[in-house]
């Protein structure tokens, strides 16, 4: 009887093409390089991709809404851009709310902070956030942006979660990003270990990873502000856009505002330059804000290389003193925020 010869014994073959990573298995990754993480912040973060969804998909039909009649809207002009708001705000306050390890809720939207399961010993977190900044440029199909900051209780976990806990410098965020409704959607987000962006892939709902380790370009080619505003601009922001166009810095920079704040940081991230919304006459401490709008941006811009300042100081190093508060904001790679820098020292002297 002939042995029957060993099977030949066989290796599965190595997979060649590179993994598709969801947003879902990134965040697990890195939640495991977290020292003693139980998987809350993961869980915190999917209630920030859910929502998101459903804006994008809310945001894609919106002139669709328009026509089909949406929910009682009658006026074209903006009230569906409101609906909208509201919209993105009520599903980033369901979303979290309903996750054990968010304490509390501040929204662009609402005046006062939204208690969640703040006074339980899970809560550890705060999420700040605009839930859909830019909004009135929706009528005019132009891209709009989520943008969120994640802070840690500053109290004893089993005491009363107060209002005053949302009001800690930048430097104190635990992770923060924002969500870009453009030609596609797109999540960029930082955990404190480099910047990574993942974008919606409608077939099958979930954000793919697609931008790792996203570094701002040391020099760029274009700055980006509402020039209307520059000739009622301090001295540095003007001394500082004469350079850029003059040749000045050794190039002359090129000009792109889209007038939606998350678009043109997206920009500057991925192409290098400078985003600046300064003080002017009419709005002295500018117009963006500092919590939910400023700080996210920053902390995603340092997180990738860049810098970010109010023209006083380091933006992650601002004090708050109430939520909505508005902050003067320059942000870019470091070959321009060293023109800011020296712009701000020239006309110092
Ligand atoms: P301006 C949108 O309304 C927004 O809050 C930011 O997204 C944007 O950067 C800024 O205002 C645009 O303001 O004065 O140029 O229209």
């Amino acid at each position: 009887m002939h042995d029957t010869p060993e099977a030949a014994i066989e290796r599965p073959q190595k997979l060649t093409f590179s993994p598709l990573v969801t947003v879902q298995q990134h965040i697990l990754q890195e939640q495991r390089r977290f020292v003693g993480a139980s998987g809350e912040f993961s869980w915190l973060l999917s209630g920030l991709t859910l929502a998101t969804k459903l804006v994008a998909a809310k945001v894609r039909r919106a002139g669709l809404s328009d026509i089909l009649g949406a929910e009682g809207s009658t006026n074209v002009q903006g009230e569906v851009q409101q609906k909208l708001d509201v919209y993105a705000n009520d599903m980033l306050l369901h979303a979290l709310k309903v996750r054990e390890s968010v304490a509390m809720m501040a929204s662009e939207e609402d005046e006062t902070p939204l208690l969640a399961h703040g006074g339980s010993p899970t809560a550890k977190y705060i999420v700040v956030f605009d839930p859909l900044d830019g909004s009135s440029n929706i009528d005019v199909n132009v891209s709009v942006g989520t943008t969120f900051s994640i802070l840690r209780r500053t109290r004893p976990l089993d005491e009363e979660v107060t209002t005053d806990e949302v009001l800690q410098p930048g430097n104190k965020q635990v992770a923060a990003g924002y969500v870009l409704y453009g030609s596609s959607t797109m999540l960029v987000y930082s955990a404190g270990r480099g910047v990574h962006g993942f974008t919606l892939d409608p077939a099958v709902g979930a954000y793919v990873l697609s931008h790792p380790n996203i570094r701002i370009p040391s020099s760029g080619k274009y700055y980006s502000m509402n020039e209307a505003h520059l000739d009622r601009c301090p001295e540095p922001y003007q001394r500082l856009v004469a350079g850029l166009r003059s040749g000045e810095y050794g190039k002359r920079y090129d000009s792109r505002y889209i007038g939606s704040m998350v678009s043109d940081f997206h920009r500057t991230l991925l192409k290098g330059g400078i985003f600046l919304y300064p003080p002017n006459d009419l709005r002295p401490e500018g117009k963006l804000r500092l919590l939910y709008e400023a700080n996210p941006i920053a902390y995603i811009a340092e997180q990738a290389g860049g810098r970010a300042s109010d023209g006083r100081q380091r933006i992650l190093d601002v004090q708050p003193t109430s939520i909505h508060q508005r902050t003067p904001f320059v942000v870019g790679g470091p070959q321009e925020m060293q023109y800011f820098e020296k712009a701000l020292l020239a006309a110092s002297v």
